[in-house]
């Protein structure tokens, strides 16, 4: 019985040692090393390429080395009837809470601005306010909207979230479903996208949703990219309704060249790196899942494939 380590973007020399140390006896292979696809039942995987995992004969079950598992749905050859693990990773949710606090407090203490007058060789003096005068909104508040809008709170921001279903988090306001969408948006100053990317998602930050928001407000996207509508941004960004947007996440990543955010002064762009998953923490929740595996308990953490995430 083997595991198979697929990954582009993770170092896979650092999570077999961490899972030899963690599970020993484990046979981990890593792609495109496949050896007799037969003695394959377990894949870790970030961005298999499609019709991978359906090649192999014996795969029982599915390990995600990501939080968001969209890509891997997407695939319409993935074997329908076993289990898919997405990663919950408290290293991967302290990072992106990080990050968010860190570019909610860029436009809290109006960094950008200062940014763009330094650009111009413009001296101008902008006084911090208080954090509870800025109204941080969070889109979607799961395991990382959660942590972030508690990290947020912690800094004495004025909170409010937004889920699918009803929540109760101490300090922040929740609001549930489309019909309260808008009365979440029309206090909302900073805008944090954390949904994972659905049918109900897709598209979601729009000219319509933009619309919705306070004059100046700003947007930290690091949900997936095609939830955004990215002309339609821009057309809020350059009509002055929106003041400025952090995206982290885009529809083709790596971003071309030639894509008119590089250069929008109002934008500031990562490239799908506000998190990250150390394998030294991420292994132990793989271990401990592959764990459950051998010892026929349920796993943890398996993706609703109906509901998409
Ligand atoms: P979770 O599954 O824990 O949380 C998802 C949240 O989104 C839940 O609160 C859920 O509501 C809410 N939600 C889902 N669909 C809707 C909807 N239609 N309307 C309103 N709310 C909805 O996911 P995580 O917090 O772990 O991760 C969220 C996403 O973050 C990932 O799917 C991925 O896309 C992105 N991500 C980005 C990274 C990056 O580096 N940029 C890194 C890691 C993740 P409810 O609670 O009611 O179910
Ligand atoms: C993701 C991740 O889902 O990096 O984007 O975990």
């Amino acid at each position: 019985m083997a595991l198979l380590f697929v990954s582009a973007a993770d170092d896979p020399n650092l999570w077999r040692a961490e899972l030899a140390r963690q599970v020993p006896g484990l046979e981990v292979r890593v792609y495109p090393d496949l050896g007799d696809p037969a003695e394959i039942e377990l894949a870790l995987a970030w961005l298999p390429p499609p019709g991978l995992l359906a090649s192999l004969p014996n795969l029982k079950a599915i390990l995600s080395l990501g939080a968001g598992v969209d890509a891997m749905l997407n695939d319409p050859t993935l074997p329908r009837d076993l289990p898919l693990c997405r990663l919950v990773d408290p290293s991967l949710t302290r990072t992106m809470s990080e990050y968010v606090l860190l570019h909610v407090l860029k436009y809290h203490r109006m960094q950008d601005l200062f940014a763009r007058d330094q650009r111009q060789a413009r001296w101008q003096l902008r006084l911090p306010r208080a954090p509870a005068t800025t109204r941080v909104g969070v889109l979607g508040l799961g395991v990382l909207g959660s942590d972030a809008a508690r990290m947020l709170r912690s800094h004495g921001f004025s909170l409010r979230g937004w889920s699918r279903t009803p929540k109760d988090l101490d300090g922040v306001a929740c609001f549930a479903g489309l019909g309260q969408l808008p009365a979440f948006l029309a206090e909302t100053d900073i805008l944090v996208c954390l949904l994972p990317l659905t049918g109900e998602t897709r598209g979601i930050l729009n000219r319509d949703l933009f619309a919705q928001l306070p004059e100046g407000a700003r947007l930290v996207h690091v949900g997936r990219g095609a939830q955004l509508v990215e002309a339609d941004l821009l057309h809020a960004l350059d009509h002055g309704h929106l003041g400025g947007a952090t995206v982290d996440v885009f529809v083709q990543e790596p971003l071309p060249q030639d894509h008119p955010f590089w250069a929008h002064p109002a934008i500031d762009i990562t490239p799908h790196a506000a998190s990250y998953s150390e394998p030294a923490v991420g292994a132990e929740v793989v271990a401990e899942n592959i764990r459950r595996f051998f010892g026929g308990r349920p796993l943890q953490h398996v993706v609703d494939r109906a509901r998409g995430y």
